[in-house]
């Protein structure tokens, strides 16, 4: 970040923390033995700067360091109808949450309850159930291994397997694409491999706001030759021009040029630009037979005959239409892609929040394999992860679709019979939801109400739900738009000092690379009445399942004995659920729940015992260290895909039909906010100032629909519905910027627009809803 950027982060830090605070707190950001930045899932370098964090990771620790605070008195004064005037910013604004909170049947107020009550409220709740299925449990990416574990066991012992997750909304696509093309959900570089890439193409993705420290990795890698292409409908700014404070010539001299070749491409084309590029290869390999590794493509791969013709045929004209781009500028950019010895695809929400991702994804692999640029030094797929541990949930288990040989594992470990049947994604449940299926929600962090599509319809759904749960370091939207009753539950960030058991814990989390370590809060946590997330988990466990002692008499905290023996399975006095026949009682999972509360290092060797890749945890993890999971396909080239090997495959091209008179809009995040977190209102990289209610168009566009520049209008999305009925959805008032965007492509913020976005239209395959192509018209008020 340049000057500007430090100095507005420091602002912020300064506004929330005050300077010691601040000063204290960002000097531990992703240091060895500190915090790892809830900011975002961008692995650490090996040699750590000094202050390795950045602007939006600084802003991101300031929202949770915070000295603001919203405790009963807050809730005393403000009524539900007040609470639900606030927009995202100001709920935000408030401060950290510090007191469990209730909102009784018909309240206009939440009540503080002790921790006690509330847990055996939901455990109530919970055995009132007719089907554990009417139970759904959201997860957000910021929450540890540890908890996450705990978490999906608890949901598991319960009986179902209702474990949507932001990622369902995120990179879920690149998760359906991947593990059906190489065999594994996830990228196959490490940052040393962006170091030594020959070219890096970045697509669909403004790491210049949402993945700072990728700049960095991004200036090395051209430091030592490589070249870079964004390729991105906005000439987003961080990925044109960087500014590193952290060498002495990024703050002198305002910057480096990163990206080599700007590709403007319409939105949605990528499918077609790498058909483009596959063409361009294999036509050149016609020619002059040195292009691909044709070695790689025998020992490796699957599918490739199939995929060579399906490229013959492809037709310029189309690819040119779907992309915006001429046959010239798509052949140059093959032709970059020749000549790179080792080339990496970096990918974020551009490329997977569209109808089509799934089979864009699969090119984008066609195009890696064909020169072998998988599994070898500066090569490989680079999705980059969103949430700093949305990666490292997912390995430990929270998945509405499991695998059998993890559920096996999981049945072993704790003595019990998981549910086989698949559960709700994020997608599914809100259509429970909507249909009354859904008589309990807990949220793991995050908040669902602002990040899901269609706000309307979720608002209503949850209406209908009985009880609804969330787990939170900070206020939003989801506390205010409830079920009949509702429960807050504060909770510590990745900050707070989490002192259980008489000794400071650990957490562990996973980064964008697979990439193993732990995370230790220092500050002191907002109030003395919270819980860590573990401490929720593993208290709601007991109380649902019984065994093992009751928290307040746990046992103090191992010393460094790793040997702690567990209760023999089976032999746990078991009160599991059984009231209203919810599950077997004698099918619960078995563990002393009290134990792992007070010691994390017990649920680690848990995880190490379920999940392969995980051995000698406890140890990896010392003195800051880090590990790899391992990795098939970077490892050794295996891929454990259902033929064993890296497969092409044929995707039938598609690519937007935008109608007259209407653009497409795509839902992004400005500068300044985190998800559903708004920091403020201007967007600085893009030039826009004081509100955050505005759509971005194509000049010529503005003109020609008949609008003016400045002009407020409202923004009404168009969808014709499975029985052929059009749907209408309006977000009102917005200011219309003009901007450099491609013809008919028009951007806005989210959440502002989740209205827009139909819970209808999502990407095939991952179920993705579809926040980056919305079809909208313009209406003048
Ligand atoms: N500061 C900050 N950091 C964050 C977050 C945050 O909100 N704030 N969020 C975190 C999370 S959860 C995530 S998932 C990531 C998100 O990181 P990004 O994916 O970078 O986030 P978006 O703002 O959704 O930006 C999407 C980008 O894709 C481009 N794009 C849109 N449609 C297309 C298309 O069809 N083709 C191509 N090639 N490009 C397209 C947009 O112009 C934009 O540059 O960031 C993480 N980090
Ligand atoms: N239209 C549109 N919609 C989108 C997107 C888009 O690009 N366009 N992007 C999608 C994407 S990529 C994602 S990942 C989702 C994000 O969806 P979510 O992850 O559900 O949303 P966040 O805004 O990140 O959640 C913020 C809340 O998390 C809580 N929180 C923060 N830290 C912690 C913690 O350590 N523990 C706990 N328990 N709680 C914590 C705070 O209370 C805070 O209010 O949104 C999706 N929705
Ligand atoms: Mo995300």
């Amino acid at each position: 970040m340049g000057v500007p950027a430090v100095l507005h982060a420091l602002q912020i830090a300064n506004e929330q923390m005050g300077l010691k605070r601040s000063a204290e707190t960002l000097l531990r950001v992703n240091q060895k033995d500190g915090f790892d930045c809830p900011g975002c899932a961008w692995p650490e370098e090996d040699k750590r700067h000094v202050a390795e964090f950045c602007e939006n990771g600084a802003k991101a620790v300031a929202e949770e360091a915070t000295v603001r605070r919203v405790g009963p008195e807050f809730f005393a004064a403000h009524s539900i109808e007040d609470l639900r005037q606030g927009d995202d910013w100001w709920l935000g604004q408030q401060g950290r949450l510090t007191h469990p909170m209730v909102l009784d049947e018909g309240a206009t107020h939440y009540r503080p309850i002790s921790w006690d009550a509330a847990l055996e409220m939901i455990a109530d709740e919970l055995r009132s159930l007719s089907h554990p299925d009417e139970a759904v449990f959201y997860t957000s990416g910021r929450t540890s291994n540890e908890a996450a574990f705990l978490y999906q066991l608890l949901v598991r012992g319960l009986g179902t397997n209702n474990l949507p997750d932001c990622s369902n909304m995120c990179h879920e696509s690149s998760g359906s694409a991947l593990t059906e093309t190489i065999g594994i959900g996830k990228g196959t570089v490490s940052i040393e491999d962006i170091h030594e890439a020959d070219l890096l193409i970045v697509a669909g993705q403004n790491p210049g706001t949402n993945h700072p420290r990728m700049l960095s990795a991004l200036e090395k890698a051209k430091q030592r030759g490589a070249r870079i292409i964004a390729v991105n409908p906005l000439p987003e700014a961080g990925l044109m021009r960087f500014e590193n404070p952290q060498t002495p010539r990024g703050v002198a001299f305002g910057g480096t040029k990163l990206a080599d070749r700007f590709v403007q491409i319409r939105s949605g084309g990528d499918q077609a630009l790498f058909h483009a590029i596959g063409k361009h290869l294999l036509e050149a390999q016609d020619r002059d037979g040195d292009v691909l590794d044709t070695a790689f493509i025998s020992a490796h791969t699957s599918g490739f005959e199939s995929y060579r013709r399906q490229m013959a045929d492809a037709q310029w004209s189309q690819l040119e239409e779907a992309t915006g781009l001429g046959e010239q500028e798509l052949r140059a950019i093959g032709d970059e892609v020749r000549a790179s010895k080792a080339t990496i695809v970096c990918w974020a929400m551009g490329l997977t929040q569209h109808k089509h991702s799934v089979p864009t994804l699969r090119d984008v692999v066609n195009v890696l394999l064909l020169q072998g640029n998988i599994g070898r030094p500066g090569a490989g797929v680079c999705p980059v992860r969103g949430h700093s541990n949305v990666q490292g949930d997912r390995t430990v288990g929270i998945y509405e679709k499991p695998a059998d040989a993890f559920l096996d594992a999981l049945d072993r470990e704790f003595s019990f019979a998981a549910p086989r049947a698949h559960g709700f994604d994020t997608v599914a449940a809100i259509r429970a939801m909507r249909d009354g299926k859904v008589r309990f929600f807990m949220g793991m962090g995050g908040n669902f109400v602002s990040a899901t599509p269609d706000t309307a319809v979720v608002e209503a759904g949850m209406a209908h739900v009985g009880l609804t749960v969330h787990v939170s370091t900070k206020l939003n939207r989801s506390h205010v738009i409830t079920g009949s009753r509702a429960l807050i539950l504060p909770t510590l960030g990745r900050t707070d000092r989490d002192r259980r058991g008489g000794r400071e814990q650990r957490v562990t989390v996973e980064d964008s690379m697979g990439a193993v370590h732990a995370s230790r809060g220092r500050l002191a946590p907002p109030s003395d009445d919270m819980l860590s997330e573990v401490a929720i988990i593993a208290r709601l466990c007991a109380l649902v399942f019984g065994g093992g002692s009751s928290p307040q008499d746990a046992p103090a905290a191992h010393d460094g004995d790793h040997e702690r023996t567990l209760p023999e399975h089976g032999t746990v006095e078991s009160e599991g659920l059984d009231a209203a026949g919810l599950h077997d009682p004698a099918n619960v999972p078995q563990a002393d729940w009290a134990a792992l509360e007070a010691d994390y290092a017990l649920i680690r060797s848990h995880i190490e015992r379920v999940i392969p890749g995980f051995e000698d945890y406890e140890s990896r993890i010392q003195k800051g260290r880090t590990f790899f999971l391992p990795n098939g396909p970077r490892d050794e080239r295996r891929f454990a895909t259902v033929d064993g090997k890296a497969r092409f495959t044929v995707n039938p091209l598609e690519y937007p039909h935008i109608p007259a008179g209407r653009v497409l809009l795509q839902t992004l995040r400005s500068h300044d906010q985190y998800n559903t977190t708004v920091y403020g209102k201007d967007d600085r990289y893009r030039g826009i100032h004081g509100g955050r209610r505005v759509v971005l168009v194509n000049a010529d566009d503005i003109r020609e629909l008949g609008f003016a520049e400045g002009e407020i209008v409202d923004l009404v999305s168009e969808w014709t519905d499975a029985d052929g009925s059009l749907q209408e959805r309006r977000a009102e008032s917005f200011r219309i910027v003009s901007y450099d965007t491609p013809r008919q492509n028009a951007a806005a913020y989210y959440p502002e627009t989740n209205v827009l976005v139909p819970l209808e239209s999502v990407a095939d395959i991952s179920g993705t809803p579809t926040s980056k192509s919305v079809i909208v018209r313009l209406e003048h008020r």
